[in-house]
């Protein structure tokens, strides 16, 4: 090689290594096809720095250290105070030009809580229910289970399930929106001392857990180590897929919705990458990959057209029109409440 053109490229080289592009994305774990991220990389030459967290309180922390993240993914009911508080940034529609593929009613419930929406895409939703081991549950129960949330609220009910094991996703807003619901009243419109007062049924409960987490349970539903969980949908048919005699069940007093949303936090060093990073994953063939693997429905409409028809009609996956109808969107905390909500979780989770 010409003695020029060497120390050419050797002045070159260190130009040429930081001219690797990569994206820092931060997800709820089990929520992605790992065969998509190794598509977008082989497709753009963008290398994926891919990170999870399992609780909203772990992405609230990272947000308000203003850590470095290209791409986050909160839940609806956390979007008024990220777009307050300047978390995240808005988006660049001229960017996103599969935006036409997302699902209409989910836009409009989120424009809501997002003017225009504005900052935020609807990734992948569902319901919060219960996975039930049915044979093991009612062993342990002694018969048939009421598709109650009395299974987790009534401490008589927990205390015959304790054997088998029970768990408790750890999402206070969801748990306590569920327990306030069993008990006919709106945690929203709640009193704080209400609130501070549902620490007596959630200590009816505490001693029958195997534990509180978000993660842990997903493994353990599929390994049949767990009979009743407190679930969100696609880990509970997660274990149903793995083998285990699993159902999911939105139960009769009804539940929460949850939409969970890809944004560009404010911290974002690579907005431009993030861009092409949410408009690749919102084409229909590719969320459609995503919905197969995590077993959640998408936030894009059009994914259905590329789902199995196995999978599309799938019990469970897309809640029917009579499961609809006893579910609603999870509401937004106000300020005023979530002191409460966080004291009382606290006690609950870590005794403390
Ligand atoms: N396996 C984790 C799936 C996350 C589901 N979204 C949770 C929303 C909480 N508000």
């Amino acid at each position: 090689m010409p003695r020029l053109f060497a120390s050419l490229l050797l002045a070159l080289t260190p130009l040429l290594a930081s001219a690797e592009e990569v994206i820092r994305v931060y997800n709820w774990n089990d929520y992605i096809a790992p065969q998509v991220l190794k598509d977008f990389e082989a497709e753009t030459g963008i290398r994926v720095e891919y990170r999870t967290f399992s609780t909203a309180e772990e992405l609230a922390a990272a947000l308000a250290s203003g850590e470095a993240i290209d791409i986050a993914v909160p839940s609806h009911n956390d979007l008024p105070a990220l777009i307050d508080n300047g978390s995240i940034q808005p988006l660049d529609f001229s960017l996103l030009p599969n935006r036409k593929h997302l699902d209409k009613q989910l836009l409009s419930t989120l424009a809501a809580l997002d003017p225009s929406n504005r900052h935020a895409v609807p990734y992948l939703w569902g319901a919060v229910g219960l996975a039930i081991n049915t044979p093991q549950a009612e062993a342990a129960f002694g018969g048939p289970l009421p598709d109650s949330w009395s299974l987790l609220f009534d401490a008589e009910q927990s205390a015959r399930l304790a054997a088998c094991g029970i768990s408790v996703l750890d999402a206070p807003e969801e748990t306590l929106t569920l327990l306030f619901n069993y008990q006919g009243r709106s945690l929203a419109r709640s009193a704080p001392s209400r609130i501070q007062r549902s620490s007596q049924v959630l200590d009816g409960l505490r001693p029958h857990l195997r534990y509180i987490d978000s993660e842990r349970y997903i493994d353990d539903l599929s390994q049949g180590k767990l009979c009743v969980a407190m679930a969100w949908v696609g880990d509970a048919l997660a274990a149903a897929d793995a083998g285990q005699p699993v159902r999911f069940l939105v139960p009769d007093e009804g539940s929460v919705l949850f939409i969970d949303n890809l944004v560009i936090p404010a911290s974002a060093e690579r907005a431009d990458l993030a861009h092409r990073f949410i408009d690749y994953l919102m084409q229909p063939e590719v969320a459609a990959l995503i919905t197969a693997e995590t077993l959640y429905p998408s936030g894009n409409a059009d994914s259905r057209d590329f789902l199995d028809a196995a999978l599309r009609d799938q019990p469970g996956l897309y809640p029917d029109r009579d499961t609809k109808r006893r579910l609603h969107a999870l509401e937004t905390v106000s300020e005023k409440h979530s002191a409460s909500v966080a004291e009382v979780w606290a006690r609950f989770r870590d005794g403390s």
